[in-house]
């Protein structure tokens, strides 16, 4: 079995994203770089963007492509609820962060250590949903963790790393206690810079 390889950077919260799921899944796989916005990385990316997966002959760009993979091509723990219903309700909570809680809170509120109002209200806004459904249930998802807890864990970590996250972000229990548990975890920690 050829060695699995995550090419991206380590503070890169999609290329986290990737790695935690790896070593959630128990996948060996090494980390290695990218010339980044050289034309060796628009072979592997056309959009110029990380991470990559690289398994023997397959080249898969997209979180979202590899994370699916990983998932299902390999044994270990299930990453995404075997109920389609609750399946389809995991890739809506991962789609609301690639399309709202990304921007809000890696591509606006980490731009500066002391945020704009307008930013801090954007990403509080943003979390408030994700703090009623961890309010609800113990994960993004329900009741296990899954590929959505391991989106939304990176992003978290890479905007408190790079703000000042005020305490006006701070004010979610749900959101504290699921971070509590996820932050505990050896794949979160094996990931960090
Ligand atoms: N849609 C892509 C987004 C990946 C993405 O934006 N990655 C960031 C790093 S976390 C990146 O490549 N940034 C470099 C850039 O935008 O030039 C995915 O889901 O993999």
């Amino acid at each position: 079995m050829p060695t699995l390889e995550i090419l991206g950077f380590a503070p890169s919260t999609y290329t986290r994203t990737a790695r935690m799921i790896c070593l959630e899944k128990g996948v060996s796989h090494s980390l290695e770089p990218l010339e980044f916005r050289a034309e060796s990385h628009r072979a592997l990316h056309p959009f110029l963007k990380m991470p990559v997966l690289r398994h023997g002959s397959l080249v898969l760009f997209e979180t979202l492509a590899i994370a699916v993979y990983v998932d299902t091509a390999f044994p270990g723990p299930a990453l995404q609820p075997a109920d389609p219903e609750a399946q389809a309700r995991m890739f809506g909570w991962i789609s609301a962060q690639i399309d709202y809680l990304y921007p809000a809170l890696v591509g606006e509120l980490a731009k500066s250590e002391t945020p704009a109002a307008e930013a801090l209200a954007a990403a509080r806004d943003c979390l408030a949903v994700f703090e009623t459904a961890l309010t609800a249930n113990p994960y993004v998802a329900g009741d296990t963790l899954s590929l959505a807890d391991l989106y939304l864990a990176p992003m978290i970590a890479f905007a408190e790393a790079h703000t000042s996250w005020p305490e006006a972000l701070r004010d979610m229990p749900g959101l504290a206690a699921w971070q509590k548990r996820i932050w505990d975890r050896p794949s979160f920690e094996a990931t960090k810079e």
